[in-house]
């Protein structure tokens, strides 16, 4: 069995350009594997603890300096000579060695980055694809993606309430085929934009950001392409919306429509409004995160509703199973986000996917708005078979980088490779 032997931290940059850290782990058969956290803006409160050196003036207070030099010491001491491929033991170990129940101690960015490099290097030494080591020989489905075309709310310097409004291709019988789906509607967007003489420049996420009126406007924008561009907008290629509501959530009221504060019950109502006028296929975070009762009200009406409707958990469940188990006993939802740097550990994330699965929720990998070159959430989404992947436009480098990492994993899996349906 390979063994760790070296450990080392540096800090790098995420796409916000933003510092972020970056751990490289060693193991006695030559072999070494890097991973690069990434970072939220709309963030949960109830998400695992990032480091970062608020003291640092240098940095405007946002170096990880401090973690990084917590990789070097602290956890490079602590796994040195563990067993690569015993990812379960580092981790434990990682998540005794903080003790908090938050990672307030090592901090999540520290502790995610060697999880993750461990894992690959795991990989790398077994000489198989990481989706391979982390899933087992039979993992083989794609997932579908969850293409974020306009880009609005806290990714945006425009006045989009909604964060972010997607599409997805539903009968994509390949990913090959998914992704030239989305690229067909994205240019078709990018024509109708110009040709009403709105920007085309791009969101943190690689989507459009228009300064368009409202909501509404988006999704029109977005149906136009979608039929523009020879598909059935609903059948063919449906509209997903992140809400990120807990930015747009201030004393028991929600300004999702406009700027002005409406209570829960108006805030229901619109969604439903807005389902039944357009092909909206799915919601996440509609509600703030701890406004259970306005999750578990909008799901009765949406099955009673009989309409085949996603409700997301991102804020709310933030990769974490205790939350999630509140969901599942709630009915407050019916998938989950699944973001690795919300928990910190890699056992953690597969954790809450499989306790996910087992109660029949759809799981939706995630990345960041802030994100790097990293692709390993491509590879996680297939490992765990989970039906989407949410990952950003077809623009900006570190958005593309995990598609492309999926088309090559497609390609790599030949015949056996098939596609996740929804
Ligand atoms: C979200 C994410 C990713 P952020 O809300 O789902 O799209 O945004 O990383 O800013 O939390
Ligand atoms: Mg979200």
């Amino acid at each position: 069995m390979p063994k760790i032997i070296k450990i080392k931290g540096r800090q790098v940059f995420d796409s916000r350009g933003n510092p972020t850290v970056e751990a490289e782990v060693y193991s006695d058969d030559g072999n070494h594997a890097s991973a690069i956290v990434p970072s939220g803006v709309s963030r949960g409160t109830h998400e695992a603890f990032e480091l970062r050196d608020l003291e640092n003036k240098e940095y405007l207070g946002k170096s990880v300096l401090k973690s990084i030099e917590i990789v070097n010491t602290i956890i490079s001491k602590s796994l040195n000579n563990f067993d690569t491929f015993d990812q379960r033991k580092i981790d434990q170990t990682l998540l005794n060695l903080d003790g908090t129940k938050q990672k307030k101690k090592l901090g999540a960015n520290s502790i995610l980055a060697v999880s993750i490099a461990s894992s690959k290097l795991a990989a790398i030494s077994k000489k198989i694809s990481l989706f391979k080591y982390l899933g087992g020989i039979s993992s083989n489905q794609l997932p579908l993606p969850l293409m974020n075309i306009i880009n609005g709310g806290a990714h945006a310097s425009n006045s989009l309430r909604i964060q972010e409004f997607m599409i997805r291709p539903e009968k994509a019988k390949t990913f090959s085929e998914a992704v030239k789906i989305c690229f067909l509607v994205i240019q078709k967007l990018k024509t109708l934009l110009n040709q009403k003489n709105f920007s085309t420049s791009v969101g943190d996420e690689g989507g459009f950001a228009p300064s368009l009126n409202n909501n509404e406007e988006a999704i029109e924008f977005i149906l136009e392409s979608i039929e523009k561009a020879g598909f059935k907008p609903g059948n063919e290629v449906s509209i997903c919306l992140d809400v990120a509501s807990n930015e747009l959530y201030k004393n028991g009221k929600y300004s999702v429509q406009s700027a002005n504060f409406d209570d829960p019950k108006k805030t229901i109502d619109y969604y439903l409004d807005l389902i039944d006028k357009y092909p909206i296929k799915s919601i996440e975070d509609p509600f703030a995160e701890d406004d259970w009762m306005s999750w578990a009200r909008f799901m009765q009406l949406i099955k009673a509703s009989n309409k085949n409707i996603q409700v997301v958990g991102d804020d709310l469940f933030v990769t974490n199973k205790e939350r999630l188990s509140k969901g599942i006993k709630e009915q407050g939802a019916n998938a989950i986000l699944v973001k690795p740097n919300q928990i910190g550990t890699l056992t953690e994330t597969i954790d809450v996917i499989k306790l996910a699965h087992k109660n029949a929720y759809k799981t939706i990998i995630s990345h960041r708005s802030g994100d790097s070159e990293d692709t390993f959430i491509a590879d996680l989404a297939v490992a765990t078979g989970s039906s989407q992947i949410k990952t950003g436009s077809l623009a900006r480098s570190e958005r593309v980088a995990k598609y492309n990492r999926l088309l090559r994993i497609e390609e790599e899996l030949g015949k056996h490779a098939k596609m996740a349906n929804i």
